[in-house]
């Protein structure tokens, strides 16, 4: 039997690598499905519940592994479904492949069903962009759409009409001589220059009070990292991608920044004199030393994000952990060490806080109680995964990361929905590691489907649903940064522990906190997928480090405007911060 186009495609990936594909099939998809079912021993086809979960599952997969991802939908609504997964790919630069169907190749731009030229809406995501214009086509254009994935690490999509995936054979144009591309990977191993590297060591060795602060790409040196900012006397600073680059029990970071940051890390930004970034391009500038007040060198691994955010003097291109390496043995201690104990002696009084915060016994249980206990009890090689709400803020701070665990989310897409996504991928790629979501009612109940997904293919994540009843965030960012009353925030109860048994699961429900970590225990030991639902109290506000004059005043004009809820909140509020001065 001859090779048809779509299996050409799938042959051609899996010389890539590709291990394992998200998605859903459609009638315009048929020809890759065959092709897949025929390949099942080479390429895992994971069925989803919605295009969307495909794609955060290739980001996620790729997130984890350093793989490309890889997603599979139909023409049209299929293809349409994907999109904002794929851009959460394309925001923090992961290498992946969105595979689509077209109708039939003579029918495009017909006003025929499900005509969309999903090559057109893509363009924005994509890096690399194609429709597949016969099976001689299909080779060249999938080397090149998983060179370019890697290469400039973001969306790569082939659009593929149905009628040629089953085309066999079909002839080469004249100018395509079979044999002249490569499926060969050749990996950047872009160096810094050495003049550059002494440039970057004399700035650093000029500073008193030297600050790192740390994103994704200083994931995975944390080796390097420690011996920098011991010779640096530096804290590290980390923003929410950068959570894994070093344990929090390490004495050298202040932990997260920005309004889900610590104060420590805020303090060490706003008196730093030096600033080395490795990895980052962290948003909120208003966190970040002013301009003028610090020199600064950055890392990136691209070119074009050096300066991006901050008046760096130098900027070094390569990847973090290999620059770190090769800037060590230019770097001279600093012998003052205060403004690095100043910063330990902030974070044994953080820590106290969150420890307060997180062994509290009052009811409605606290959200802080929840992650707090949840993070005691992860594995050393714990895989976690969260979404976007206030439960980032309890992820970010109350849950310790350990030397050797993962962490992620949709960090600079900030999407909903991901974080059950991200768990499964985790799983996926790697079955022997516990692999963990903690998010919120509203973003899980956006494609909580996809736990059916997890107890189809028997993955035992442990999912933990923060339930508040609401979109919790978007109601204090309404009252704080806009002096409003909340307004469309109220979430209808949905029983997540009986939904995660009718789906086949395990469902567990924590309400009294001085019951959450034997249940966790009992949750976290029990085989197979798991939600364990957390109600806790929906006026638990996510402070930011230190309050502003002006998110004062509007949080009141909210209070004062006829915020329904403003007893309740007016009252948690008074006693948090009773407490916090106690
Ligand atoms: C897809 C998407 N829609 C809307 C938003 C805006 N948004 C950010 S956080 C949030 C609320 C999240 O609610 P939930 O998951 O319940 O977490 P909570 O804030 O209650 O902890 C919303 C609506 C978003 N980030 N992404
Ligand atoms: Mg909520």
């Amino acid at each position: 039997m001859k090779n048809t186009a779509a299996d050409i495609l799938i042959d051609t990936i899996a010389e890539w690598g590709v291990e394992v594909i998200f998605g859903m099939p459609g009638d315009g998809i048929n020809g890759i499905m065959e092709a897949l079912r025929k390949r099942q021993d080479r390429i895992r086809f994971i069925q989803v519940r919605h295009e969307e979960a495909a794609a955060f599952m290739a980001c996620a997969y790729a997130k984890y592994t350093g793989k490309l991802g890889v997603c599979l939908a139909t023409s049209g609504p299929g293809g349409l479904h994907l999109l904002n997964g794929l851009y959460d790919a394309k925001l923090e630069g992961q290498p992946v492949l969105a595979i689509t169907g077209h109708h039939f190749h003579d029918l495009i731009d017909t006003h025929a069903q499900q005509d969309v030229s999903l090559d057109r809406v893509f363009a924005d995501v994509a890096v690399y962009n194609t429709r597949v214009m016969g099976p001689s086509h299909v080779e060249p254009v999938a080397d090149l759409a998983c060179r370019t994935a890697f290469a400039y690490r973001g969306v790569a999509h082939i659009n593929f009409p149905v009628d040629i995936q089953e085309h066999e054979g079909g002839e080469r144009s004249r100018r395509n001589i079979a044999g002249h591309t490569s499926d060969v990977f050749a990996r950047s191993a872009r160096m810094p220059a050495d003049d550059d590297l002494q440039r970057a060591a004399a700035v650093l060795n000029a500073g008193r009070k030297i600050a790192i602060l740390v994103g994704q790409g200083a994931n995975g040196a944390v080796d390097e990292l420690e011996q920098v900012a011991e010779r640096l006397g530096a804290p590290i600073i980390k923003t929410i991608l950068g959570k894994a680059a070093i344990p929090d029990d390490h004495p050298y970071t202040t932990g997260g920044i920005g309004l889900l940051g610590t104060k420590p890390s805020q303090e060490a930004m706003e008196q730093c004199d030096t600033l080395l970034m490795v990895g980052t391009s962290f948003p909120y500038i208003e966190f970040l030393p002013k301009p003028g007040q610090a020199r600064a060198v950055q890392i990136d691994i691209d070119a074009a994000r050096i300066g991006l955010r901050y008046p760096v003097e130098v900027g070094l291109v390569s990847d973090g952990r290999r620059t770190l390496r090769q800037l060590l043995p230019f770097l001279i201690r600093n012998e003052n060490r205060a403004f690095l104990e100043q910063a330990q002696v902030g974070m044994q009084q953080w820590w106290a806080l969150m420890e307060g915060q997180g062994t509290r016994l009052d009811l409605p249980m606290k959200p802080q109680v929840v992650a707090w206990e949840l993070g005691k009890r992860l594995s050393d090689t714990a895989i976690v995964s969260s979404d976007s709400g206030t439960i980032t803020t309890w992820f970010a701070r109350h849950i310790r990361a350990k030397r050797g665990q993962k962490f992620s989310l949709s960090g600079t897409l900030a999407s909903m929905a991901n974080g059950l996504c991200y768990a499964i991928a985790a799983q996926i790629a790697f079955p022997e590691r516990q692999c963990v979501a903690f998010v919120g009612d509203g973003g899980f109940s956006m494609l909580m489907a996809e736990f059916a997904t997890a107890v189809k293919y028997r993955l035992p994540i442990k999912v933990v649903v923060i339930k508040n009843n609401s979109l919790g965030m978007i109601k204090w960012e309404q009252m704080v940064f806009l002096g409003n009353p909340e307004y469309g925030c109220e979430l209808q109860p949905i029983d997540f522990a009986g939904f995660a048994r009718v789906c086949g699961g395990t469902g567990f429900t924590i309400e009294d906190p001085a019951e959450c970590g034997a249940i966790l225990d009992q949750a976290l030991a029990t085989p197979g997928p798991v939600i364990i639902e957390a109600v806790v109290d929906p006026f638990e506000p996510p402070m930011p480090p230190k309050v502003t004059f002006d998110q004062a005043a509007k949080f009141a004009l909210s209070l004062a405007r006829g915020e329904p809820n403003r007893e309740r909140i007016a009252f948690t509020i008074l006693a948090d911060k009773v407490r916090e001065l106690i």
